[in-house]
């Protein structure tokens, strides 16, 4: 890894720590609008990690990044929308949370660093490619309640959104880098 995302990797972390000071790296939660379901996440240090995604308008809403310099949503590793975080060689899990709503995971280009750079209308496939983040990568289209897996192994930022929703804020960024960690959570939705 680069010393300039040794320190990025850092930065997310403490900008995470500092949004949530004593909240521990494994959340369980109720997630919005899903009273009945309940999720564990299992974060960073274990050997799988897990992606949430929804529609930020079901509940799962947007963040205001200023670290990032962005409006990010869709996306998740606990309950609300955040930018993500996980160490290269983990095994992601990504779960559509949504009711009745497919959803993609595509990954549109690197970017060296903040600001996100997120282009205006990227091509997204709804056709499934590839099985480790990189560009190019597609999920498929991914029913309510289902999964797909995809191994995060090389180093660095990566800018994600799903190929039905982007125009709907379903943008997010991806960090793999040694010790990155989810950033702060987007405010629920009942508190805005
Ligand atoms: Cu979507």
């Amino acid at each position: 890894m680069s010393r300039k995302l040794a320190a990025l990797a850092l930065a997310l972390g403490a900008a995470a720590l500092a949004a949530c000071a004593g909240r521990s790296a494994d959340s369980t939660g109720t997630l919005p609008g899903m009273p009945a379901l309940q999720i564990t996440a299992q974060l960073p240090d274990g050997k799988t990690g897990t992606i949430m995604e929804e529609l930020p308008s079901e509940g799962i809403g947007t963040v205001n990044d200023s670290f990032w310099d962005a409006t990010l949503g869709g996306f998740t590793q606990e309950k609300y929308a955040q930018a993500l975080g996980f160490p290269p060689g983990t095994k992601l899990t990504i779960k559509n949370i949504s009711s009745d709503i497919s959803h993609t995971l595509n990954v549109i280009q690197k970017n060296s660093g903040p600001p996100a750079d997120f282009p205006s209308d990227p091509k997204l496939s709804t056709t499934p490619h590839g099985t480790t983040i990189k560009v190019g990568f597609a999920s498929g289209a991914i029913s309510p309640g289902a999964t797909a897996t995809v191994t995060a192994k090389k180093a660095g930022i990566y800018l994600i959104g799903c190929a039905f929703h982007y125009h709907e804020g379903m943008m997010d960024v991806l960090v793999i880098a040694k010790g990155a960690t989810p950033g702060p959570q987007g405010t629920p939705p009942a508190l805005r």
